[in-house]
């Protein structure tokens, strides 16, 4: 038995990459993640109950931010960068991962191995976006490279709703 845990374990780890691997060769016409040293600016968003400050964003076609996320609410919130489809499409994902019990109202859920299978196909990984625990501080950051309007926005079950969604505009 000793030795059935680590091989188990390291399944689940391909498992895991493999889904990575097919997920950040996901393209996305707006641009696309990139390493935290190619930064040419920093810009500092707050994640509260339930609001982001700012409100808006502007950034300019070409640039690569480095967005550090500060969550001081008492709840799990999300920065995600898309249109109004793709949070749209985000927001169903992220009720199936609330009722499967992957996400809970202030955290990620308990991994159950029965249900690794399962999890592995609606793990929250996209580039384009990232999770922040109440009281913790995330970070992202993205190239943007073409003109357009998008929204940052939470896409928790009834945040986006609540009004936890900003303009970001691509110039
Ligand atoms: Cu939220």
């Amino acid at each position: 038995m000793a030795l059935r845990t680590p091989l188990l374990l390291a399944g689940c780890l391909l498992v895991a990459s493999f889904a990575a691997m097919a997920d950040s060769a996901h393209t996305y016409a707006f641009g696309h993640a990139a390493p935290a040293a190619q930064a040419t600016r920093t810009v500092e968003v707050t994640l509260q109950d339930i609001s982001f400050s700012p409100k808006s964003l502007d950034v300019k076609a070409g640039e690569t931010v480095r967005f550090v996320l500060v969550n001081k609410g008492q709840l799990l919130h999300e920065f995600n960068l898309g249109d109004a489809a793709m949070h749209a499409e985000h927001q169903k994902e992220m009720l199936q991962m609330q009722a499967s019990g992957m996400l809970t109202a202030t955290g990620m859920g308990k991994m159950d191995h029965s249900a690794m299978g399962h999890g592995a196909m609606m793990k929250h990984d996209d580039p384009n976006s990232v999770l922040v625990e109440p009281g913790k501080t995330a970070e992202l950051t993205w190239t943007f490279t073409q003109s357009t309007g998008l929204e940052f926005a939470c896409n928790l079950p009834g945040h986006y709703q609540a009004g936890m969604v900003g303009e970001l505009n691509v110039e």
